[in-house]
């Protein structure tokens, strides 16, 4: 169903999830109006069910506007609605592997973000000074100190929520260091995950590196250290409006191959055992997440975004047909991630 523009949201410069959008829209020349820092939407926008940034405003079957969240069934949305600039590789087999990434992006590397920015002293101060002023840059500075003090005890008593406590503090750190090694090589050959052009699994990325690398004080150091391509890359990743993608700048079945595979042995090492072990945590109906990460002791409460995350994952994998599905196989061989997709 096509999509009258400017499209309106509601987001934050301090949310991953409205970082990867607003960069999505740009790239594809979707025109787009942002609200920045709503406390509640103005009187004529739906409230949404859950209130999750970013929040879109968009028509349901039968014209009224509804409030509409989570950013990968969104691009998908968008895909249908737009012609053109495409983030979705034509290739199944690529889609699918542009899936798992997206997910990782969202699912995993947000866990680095939440856990740096509320977990050591300068960052938890940082982002208590900026995140409210975010939301009234002219509130008085004794608004801002009480919203300060509310944000951040809030937020750190939210930390269960992504899994980062002090038993997994290190496996989410040594992850996240190793992830800029790999991404950083990657990069060494092609400008985005699949090729020349950007899909949506690097705006999932990009979202969740806008926080880690250009916002909060510890992880952005490391990275500047670490990864200095990386660093530049969220630069280039934020404005992509003026690149001119071609059907040819998509990454070739070999080459995905070749590249791809190191990337995909760090999601078998992390996200996967992580994502299984919540998904049999629901379905068992335990209080907890249990699992080894690296022979470390992973401990969370159950997600259960992510459970129905791996059971989509699930379905799109059956529903390939034989020659993506023995591609996406070859490419997944070795390293962990077969466990994820075939269930
Ligand atoms: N799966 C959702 C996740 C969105 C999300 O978790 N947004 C965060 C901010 S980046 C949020 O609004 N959390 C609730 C809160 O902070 O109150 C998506 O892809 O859009």
């Amino acid at each position: 169903m096509s999509l009258s523009t400017p499209l309106t949201l509601s987001g934050a410069p301090g949310s991953p999830y409205t970082r990867k959008m607003l960069a999505v829209l740009r790239y594809r020349h979707i025109p787009y109006k942002v609200l920045w820092g709503l406390q509640e939407p103005p009187e004529d926008l739906p409230k949404p069910k859950v209130h999750l940034l970013p929040t879109f405003y968009l028509p349901n079957e039968n014209g009224d506007l509804e409030a509409v969240v989570d950013s990968s069934p969104l691009i998908r949305r968008f895909e249908d609605a737009f012609e053109g600039r495409s983030i979705i590789p034509p290739d199944a087999g690529l889609a699918f592997l542009d899936h798992i990434l997206e997910d990782y992006g969202d699912e995993w590397l947000t866990k680095a973000m939440f856990h740096y920015r509320w977990h050591y002293e300068a960052d938890i101060d940082q982002a208590g000074s900026v995140l409210p002023r975010w939301r009234g840059i002219t509130a008085s500075e004794s608004d801002i100190a009480a919203a300060k003090k509310f944000f951040s005890e809030r937020q750190i008593s939210r930390l269960y929520v992504v899994g980062s406590n002090d038993t997994t503090a290190p496996i989410i750190e040594a992850s996240y260091e190793r992830f800029l090694q790999l991404f950083q090589a990657h990069l060494q050959k092609f400008p985005f995950l699949l090729g020349d052009r950007p899909a949506s699994c690097d705006f999932a990325f990009f979202g969740q590196l806008t926080q880690l690398t250009h916002f909060d004080p510890t992880p952005s150091q490391l990275t500047l250290k670490k990864a200095p391509r990386v660093y530049a890359w969220v630069d280039l990743l934020e404005d992509l409006s003026g690149l001119e993608p071609e059907d040819a700048h998509w990454i070739s079945r070999d080459e995905a191959k070749e590249t791809l595979k190191p990337l995909f042995a760090e999601l078998g090492r992390t996200f996967v055992p992580v994502m299984l072990a919540n998904a049999k945590a629901l379905k068992e109906q335990e209080d907890a997440v249990k699992t080894l990460v690296d022979g470390a002791e992973w401990t969370q409460q159950p997600f259960p975004y992510q459970g129905k995350c791996v059971q989509w994952l699930r379905d799109a994998y059956q529903g390939l047909a034989s020659g993506d599905r023995a591609f996406v196989d070859q490419v997944l061989d070795g390293t962990g991630c077969e466990r994820l997709v075939a269930g």
